[in-house]
Order: C-alpha cells, then structure tokens, then sequence
C-alpha cells in the first residue's frame, strides 16, 4: 500500500499538479467549475473511486464527467454509488478534503481515508468512466484513469454517455434487482424501448393522442444518445431531433434555459400545440412545452410531470388490487397548485425534502412506490424490492380477473421502461409519451389537469450565502435572526402567497422563491423578499430592483 501511495503522490505532483490556493467543494451536484481547473479534481477523484469501490467490496463505482447544464467551458464530476444512486454524503467531504490536500499531503490525505472507512488494500476495485460531449471532457477523462490506474484499479471506460446511462451501467454490473439488464448501450435501450412499445400495443395513436414529438436535445449528449436509440423506436413514436449538437452546448437551449426563461428554446421550428422535449446537457433532466395558436409559451415542468405520472401509477395500483402504498416526493420548489392536485384530487401522499436528487431519491425510496421530481424536470419513479416482488409474480397468475391481470401486467411492464438508479430524460419522455397516450391526451388535456399558480424566482448576491441556515425542508429559514419573521409578514399581504429563501448549492447566491395569485403579485412578493435578504443576510451592491 505505501508503495502505491507514494507512487500517486509522484505522478500527482507531476502530472496533475494542484492549481492555485482556490478550495473547491463536492455539492449537490458533484465538482464544477471551470474545465481548466479541473485537471487535477479528476485525477484525486479517480484516486477516491478506486477507495470507495473497495469500501463496497469492489463493487463498480460510476465517474461521469459533466457540468450538465452549465456552460460549455465549464466541466465536473460526481461519483455514482453501487446501486446507481449519488455517492453517500459522508463521502462528499471526503471528496472535498481529497480535492483541496496539497501535493505534498496527498498521501496522508488518502491513508487518513483507508483508516478512517476500514478499507481492506487488498480487495480489487472497478470504476465505470462517462463522459458528456463537452471539448474538454477527454482531457479530463484521461486525469481521471490516470488516477484509477495509478491507484491500483481497474477502469470500464464507457467513453460518451448519459448521466443516467452510466448510473444505469453501474447497476447492472452490480447486479442490483433483476430489473437490469446488459450494461451496454444496446442492452440499455433494447431493455427500455422493448417495455415502452410493448404497452403502446399495435396502435400508436389514441383519442387526441398524436406519436410524434420535437426533441431540443440543448446540442448535448441527449440527442446523440437518442438518435441511436430511435433504431428501436420504429413507428411506435416519430421524434424530430433538434439541437442534436451541431449547435453550442446549452446555449438558448435545453431544459434549464427553457424553464428559467420560460420560452422556447432557439433552433426548434414553431409548429402550433405541437408536444415539444426539451433535455438538459447530460440528459438527466427533462419538461415539456408546446406554442399555442396564439403563440403563447406553455412550460408543462417536472410538477406536471410527476402528476401526470403519480394519477395514472395510483390507478393501475387500485385496479391491480395489490395493497401497494405509492407516495410522491416534491421540493419546495414545487407549484402549491401541484401539490394540492396531488393531494386533495389524486390522493396519493405528498413529502416535501431538500433541493438535490439525493433527498428526493432517498425519500422515494421509504414507499413502496415512489414518483419523485423537481420542478425543474429531475426525477424517476422507484419500487421497492417488496413491490417489485407482488407486482412481478401477480402480472403471471391467470387465475386474477381479466381487469386486474391487465393493470398488473402493464405496471410490470412500466417497471422496464424506468430507469430507477436516477432522473433520465430518455426514460421520462418514453413515460410521460406511455401515459398521455393511455390517456388518449393531448399536451392541452394534460395542461388542463390543473393551474399553475404564478411564481417568481429571483437571485441575490450576498458576502456569504451560508449565512442562511434552513429547515423544515428549505421551507422556513432559521438564520439570519428576523428574517423569517419579515418574510411570513410579507407573505401575510398576497392571497395564496407563499415564499422561501435558501442558499444555492451550486452557485455563490441566495435563491428566492415566490408564488402567489397574479403574476404582478409574485413579482412583488419576489421582490420585497429579496430586499429582506439583502438587508439581513449581508447583501453586495445595490438592493434588488425589478428587472
Ligand atoms: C443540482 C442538483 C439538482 C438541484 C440543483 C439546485 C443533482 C444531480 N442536481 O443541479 O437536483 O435542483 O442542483 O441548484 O442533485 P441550486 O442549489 O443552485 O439551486
Ligand atoms: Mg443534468
């Protein structure tokens, strides 16, 4: 162990140098920043993979290379755990301290992880490599084999991939549930595709269901991915690619753009009430819109998504009679109107957890099944083993009604259009298509399912943003002292309001979000809380203005 240890100081030192004094921290989503300073992160994080695949008795472990949305020059890495899931936060600060050891305490930064875990040397180690389209993702693939290797572990380079395919790799190699299949590529898509067109039967369309959707692929990693998989797709659903990447990665593009800005992303010709994709640039992230004949802007975002899917799960899980508890996991991001239509209509039990993929997929998994999702388009549904157990063995007993077998069979055959490791463009799109045409819905039947109330985020730069400590799922605020106090005040004022203030976990800001019941009252909500903020939590510059 000293030997290779050494070693990996001497070729870090080398090779991958530590740049700058600057500290760079593992957050929700992973290392990211800019692509030239990341060389040496990538290298450490291949060190950190090879411990932690041996902490897990080498299991595989992912490494994807991406900054998802972010711009194109800027690049990260996160690390995916052996069941497909985000790595487990008692790691992260392990990252963090890996990340920023000098060169010359490298190796005692590492032993002080080997001791601290109760890693055994010997066992052998295995690290899935993905990267995203970005230029510079090469480069820093290379530092990060350079660091697997030199660490004594052994590399399944993927090359470019999906976030979401590589999670989904992890766990097929891992043998995670017999819901997975070859983690390959093809072994991905055969799997997924073969459900979805298994349950669309021989007739694509339905009622006001049309099979044909615009994808705007925001010049990432989605379309390439998806333009392979349409060789499986045959009629069972026409997509028209855009943004496929002959454009600039994310820019006026991709799901981020589109619901921040909320409108149409560029590079997508205007077709009226036509169903539109939008992905991020990992693919991980999805919404929907679509310009109506008055070419007015429609975001159906992550909410709408996880109702659409939680109302149609909640009655196949009534008519198959199997007892199955399903619950649906929100941020507070998430629209009041959403929640009260899941709630009060749907019926199905609603939990509310911090920002972040992690806390939602963690939740989720208390349910037996579970639909979680941002607002922002992140999210999948999960089984547990114990659902997955009643619903595979009763989709096989003739002997149920015929009713009963049907919506047996089709949530067993859902279950393969899922990718449940984590959020998947890919996999989402071909749900939401399965239950708008089992519904024979239009984008404006699923639209008119419930109004949105009007909202308003705005940013606001501080000295130190973690100043503001939250609870109660980000919802009320504990410090700065008064602020919360001053924010309930204000909310009092606008009927149906409701507003919160977190710190970002992936940029240098203060969020806030406002709802209420007319645009120009969210808007002024926003706005009187953001100046709270600026005032009391150590506001720079001048106070928020209305843009
Ligand atoms: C990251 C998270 C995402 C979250 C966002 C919030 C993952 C994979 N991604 O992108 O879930 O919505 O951060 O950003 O967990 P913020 O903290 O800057 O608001
Ligand atoms: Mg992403």
């Amino acid at each position: 162990m000293a030997d290779v240890v050494s070693n990996v100081k001497k070729v870090g030192l080398e090779k991958y140098p530590r740049q700058g004094p600057r500290n760079i921290q593992y957050g929700t989503a992973g290392f990211r920043t800019r692509a030239e300073d990341l060389d040496y992160v990538l290298y450490r994080v291949g060190l950190l993979a090879v411990l932690r695949s041996k902490s897990k008795g080498g299991a595989a472990i992912g490494l994807m290379i991406t900054a998802s949305h972010n711009p194109e020059p800027d690049n990260g890495v996160k690390l995916i755990d052996p069941f497909g899931e985000m790595l487990q936060q008692r790691w992260e600060k392990f990252a963090t301290r890996l990340a920023n050891a000098s060169d010359t305490e490298l190796d005692s930064a590492l032993l002080e992880i080997v001791e601290a875990e109760s890693i055994s040397w010997e066992t052998q180690a295995l690290v899935c490599v993905g990267q995203d389209t970005r230029p510079s993702s090469p480069g820093l693939a290379q530092a990060a084999v350079t660091g697997i290797r030199t660490m004594g572990g052994k590399v399944n380079d993927y090359g470019i991939v999906t976030t979401p395919m590589l999670h989904y790799f992890v766990a097929c190699i891992n043998n995670i549930g017999s819901a997975y299949s070859e983690p390959t590529e093809d072994g991905y898509f055969k799997k997924i595709i073969t459900a979805f067109k298994k349950l669309r039967g021989d007739k694509p369309e339905n009622g006001k269901y049309v099979p044909s959707v615009m994808f705007d692929g925001a010049n990432g990693v989605g379309a390439m991915k998806l333009e392979a998989g349409l060789l499986h797709l045959h009629d069972s659903l026409q997509v028209q690619l855009y943004n496929n990447g002959t454009g600039q990665l994310n820019y006026k593009c991709g799901a981020d753009y589109i619901k921040v800005q909320q409108c149409a992303p560029v590079g997508v010709p205007q077709k009226s009430n036509a169903r539109c994709v939008s992905v991020d640039g990992d693919a991980d992230r999805i919404v929907y819109y679509y310009i109506d004949t008055h070419d007015k802007f429609h975001l159906l975002d992550g909410d709408r998504i996880a109702t659409l899917i939680a109302g149609y799960l909640m009655e196949l899980i009534k008519k198959s009679d199997l007892g199955l508890q399903l619950g649906l996991v929100q941020t507070a991001y998430a629209n009041g109107s959403s929640t009260s239509y899941i709630s009060k209509t749907l019926k199905v039990p609603v939990a509310c957890v911090p920002t972040g993929v992690k806390h939602l997929h963690h939740k989720a998994m208390e349910y037996d099944i579970g639909v979680y999702f941002e607002a922002n388009g992140h999210g999948t549904v999960t089984f547990s083993d114990f659902a997955t157990r009643c619903i595979c063995s009763a989709a096989e007993d003739l002997s149920l009604p015929a009713d009963q077998l049907h919506a047996t069979e089709t949530l067993a055959t859902l279950m393969d259009v899922i990718n449940q490791t984590v959020g998947d463009a890919i996999s989402d799109m071909l749900i939401v298509e399965t239950v708008l045409h089992a519904r024979g819905w239009s984008i404006e039947d699923w639209e008119a399912t419930y109004t949105d109330l009007p909202n308003r985020q705005l940013k606001v730069v501080v000295k130190d943003r973690r100043v503001i400590e939250t609870t109660d799922a980000e919802r009320v605020c504990v410090t700065p002292a008064g602020l919360q106090d001053q924010i309930n005040m204000l909310v009092k004022n606008f009927p149906n309001g409701r507003s919160f203030v977190r710190p970002s976990g992936t940029e240098d800001i203060v969020r806030v979000y406002a709802e209420a019941d007319t645009q120009a009252s969210a808007d002024r909500l926003a706005l009187q809380v953001a100046s709270v903020v600026h005032q009391l939590a150590g506001g720079i510059g001048s106070p928020p203005v209305p843009e």
